[in-house]
């Protein structure tokens, strides 16, 4: 049967490692025509390469820092500009996927640094609206459109030492509901993923490269994988134009709740 993806567009932010990368690979093999941005240009080149070995129609690239509304407006213009040709002279964004974002420390108010909250925000509050006020215009109403967001469990609740990243993430759920309604009527899907612990770079980020620390995030238990929720983004996206799906919680088995981690002895 032929994948409603096949040779339709889909943007996902973030793509130069985790569930970026991972939701490339998972739409290439839908044979959806791919725009990745990130800042790491020469990993983007690497995985739009391996989408097309994986049967992506087409895998172009670009550098985006969401931090930055100039960054996104050139790559939306470069965008618009991939997507319209002769044959196709309307912008028709298919899917964007609002993935790049992360935690940066994982310190107490009383001792956190500005430059990490403002991190924070810039990235996972502020770029993913810029992202979605700029790729908009690229979206066509009622041809079963989706902006699927990536959330966190940590959008639910909150723990010690991630006050800025639980907020930004609370701030993510909220956008995603205020532009639901927004979109009410165009036929544009809108959604959020909310996965719980998952094995990326993400902890490798939090903790400023330090390997050791991120390594016992995950230690004695078995976490969710990219490609788990590449997995689920895509099975949002290909849901019927008449389904929307709102709001999914995902997490590891072996979580319950944010502190609550099975782990099991060496
Ligand atoms: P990774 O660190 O593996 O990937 C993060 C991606 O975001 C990278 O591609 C990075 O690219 C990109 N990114 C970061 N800052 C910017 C920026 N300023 N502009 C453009 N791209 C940026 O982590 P994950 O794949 O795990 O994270 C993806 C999303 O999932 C994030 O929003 C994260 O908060 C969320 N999440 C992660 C969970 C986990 O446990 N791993 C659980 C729940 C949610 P580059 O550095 O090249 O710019
Ligand atoms: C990432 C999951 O639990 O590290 O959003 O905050 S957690």
């Amino acid at each position: 049967m032929k994948s409603p993806l096949k040779n339709q567009w889909v943007l996902i932010t973030g793509a130069s490692s985790g569930f970026g990368a991972a939701a490339a690979q998972a739409f290439a093999a839908h044979g959806a025509k791919l725009l990745l941005g990130a800042r790491r240009v020469d990993r983007l080149e690497k995985i739009a390469a391996t989408a097309k070995q994986s049967g992506a129609t087409a895998a172009h690239f670009h550098a985006l820092d969401v931090s930055q509304t100039a960054s996104v407006e050139t790559f939306m213009a470069w965008a618009k500009k991939t997507i319209v040709n002769r044959k196709s002279p309307i912008a028709n964004l298919h899917v964007l996927v609002n993935n790049a974002g992360g935690a940066h420390g994982l310190d107490t108010v009383a001792s956190a640094k500005d430059a990490d909250w403002e991190t924070t925000f810039q990235t996972n509050v502020l770029g993913l609206l810029r992202v979605t006020r700029a790729a908009l215009p690229l979206m066509l109403h009622d041809a079963g459109a989706s902006i699927i967001n990536i959330g966190s469990i940590a959008g639910h609740a909150a723990y010690a030492g991630a006050a800025a990243y639980c907020a930004a993430k609370s701030g993510e759920l909220a956008i995603t509901r205020a532009l639901r309604h927004e979109l009410f009527g165009t036929g544009i899907r809108v959604g959020t993923i909310d996965p719980g612990l998952a094995e990326t770079e993400f902890s490798n980020v939090r903790f400023k490269g330090d390997q050791k620390k991120a390594d016992e995030v995950y230690a004695g238990m078995n976490p969710l994988t990219a490609a788990d929720i590449a997995e689920t983004i895509v099975w949002v996206a290909s849901r019927p134009p008449h389904v929307n799906i709102d709001e999914i919680l995902i997490k590891p088995t072996d979580q319950t709740d944010m502190g609550k981690v099975f782990r099991r002895k060496a």
